[in-house]
C-alpha cells in the first residue's frame, strides 16, 4: 500500500506540474493565452494545449507545436514551456515576436503523450510510445510517431505490440493521435507551420519520412531550415544537420510531420533537439536552459519567415 501511494503522490506531481503550470499560465495571461482541451489519453487524462493570441477582429494564421510525443525526450516538453514563457514575458518589449503575434496565433501543446512521459518519470526513464495495452495486456503502448494515416505502417515500423516503432492497429487508433488529427484537420486551412519536437540528434527534418520523394516545396523548406539551424548555431555553436528524414536519417511511415505535410499544411519540421548521443535522452540539468534558448532562435526564424510570406 505504501508503495502505491507513494505512486499515486508521484504521479500526481508530474502530472499537477505542468498542467498547473498551464492554469497559471493561462490566468496570469488571460488577454492572451487560453487553455484548450484536447480530448483524453488511453489512460483518461485529459490533454490541453495553450492558445496565444492577440486580441484582432482579422482572422490570423496559425503555428502549431507539440512537444513529447515520445515520453523519454524530457527536453521536449521543457522547450514548448520555455517557448510559451519566452512569448509571454517578450511580446511587448520584443519587436519580432511582437510583429508576428499581429498575424499569427500560436497553438503549443507541451505534453502529447502525457501517459507515457508520466509513466517515463515513475517507472522506466527510457520508455517512448504511449500506454495502450494489447494482447489482453501483456504488451503495452503505440510509438505514436508511426499512428498517423501518413503511408501507416508502409515502413520503418513494427506490428508486434512489443517494440519500440510498433505503429498500433490502424492509422489513428490511438486517441493521443486522433485527438491532435482531429484538431489539425479541423484548423487545416489556416495552419501554416507544423513543428513537432524531439530529441536527440541536433537534426531540422523536413518531409518525407515515407518516401524518399521530395516534397514540392523542399527546396524553400531546406533554405528556411538552414536558416534556422544557422540562427541556433550562433548562439553557442552547437551544430545541427537540416534534411528530409528518409535522406538523413531513416525511412518511416505514419510520422505526424508527414501527415501534416500531405494534407497540406505547408512548413512542417521535426526538430531533433541536443545531444548528438553522449547523454542521449538523459540530456544533464545544465543543458536544459542552453538548449531551449539556441532552440528559440530556430523556432523564431521559421515563424518569422512565414510570417513574411
Ligand atoms: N526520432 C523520430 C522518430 O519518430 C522521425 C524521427 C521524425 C522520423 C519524423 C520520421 C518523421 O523516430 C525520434 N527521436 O523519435
Ligand atoms: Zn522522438
Amino acid at each position: 500500500i505504501g508503495k502505491r501511494l507513494w505512486g499515486c503522490f508521484e504521479d500526481l506531481i508530474v502530472w499537477l506540474h505542468i498542467y498547473q503550470w498551464m492554469t497559471e499560465i493561462q490566468n496570469s495571461n488571460s488577454e492572451l493565452v487560453t487553455q484548450h482541451y484536447l480530448g483524453n489519453t488511453v489512460e483518461n487524462r485529459p490533454m490541453y494545449y495553450l492558445q496565444i493570441s492577440q486580441p484582432s477582429d482579422k482572422t490570423k494564421k496559425i503555428i502549431w507545436m507539440d512537444c513529447g510525443i515520445h515520453a523519454r525526450e524530457w527536453i521536449a516538453p521543457a522547450f514548448c514551456q520555455w517557448f510559451v514563457k519566452e512569448i509571454l514575458q517578450n511580446y511587448k518589449s520584443d519587436p519580432n515576436i511582437s510583429r508576428f503575434l499581429q498575424n499569427l496565433d500560436l497553438y503549443i501543446l507541451p505534453v502529447l503523450n502525457v501517459d507515457g512521459y508520466i509513466y517515463s518519470w515513475e517507472t522506466d526513464r527510457l520508455w517512448r510510445k504511449n500506454r495502450s495495452p494489447h494482447m489482453n495486456g501483456t504488451c503495452y503502448g503505440t510509438d505514436l510517431n508511426r499512428n498517423f494515416n501518413s503511408s501507416w505502417g508502409s515502413v520503418g515500423v513494427s506490428y508486434n505490440c512489443s517494440s519500440i516503432t510498433f505503429c498500433g492497429t490502424g492509422p489513428e487508433s490511438e486517441p493521443e493521435t486522433k485527438a491532435v488529427a482531429q484538431l489539425i484537420e479541423r484548423k487545416k486551412s489556416d495552419i501554416l507551420c507544423y513543428l513537432t519536437i524531439h530529441s536527440y540528434g541536433q537534426y531540422i527534418l523536413i518531409p518525407y519520412g515515407s518516401t524518399t520523394e521530395p516534397p514540392s516545396n523542399s527546396e524553400e523548406l531546406m533554405y528556411v531550415g538552414e536558416k534556422a539551424a544557422a540562427a541556433l548555431t550562433e548562439k553557442y555553436g552547437t551544430s545541427y544537420e537540416v534534411g528530409s528524414t528518409s535522406l538523413l536519417l531513416y525511412s518511416n511511415s505514419g510520422s505526424s510531420r508527414d501527415w501534416a505535410h500531405m494534407i497540406g499544411i505547408p512548413f512542417t519540421y521535426t526538430f531533433e533537439l541536443r545531444d548528438t548521443g553522449t547523454h542521449g535522452f538523459v540530456l544533464p540539468a545544465d543543458q536544459i536552459q542552453p538548449t531551449c534558448e539556441e532552440t528559440m532562435l530556430a523556432v523564431t526564424t521559421i515563424i518569422d519567415y512565414v510570417d513574411h510570406k
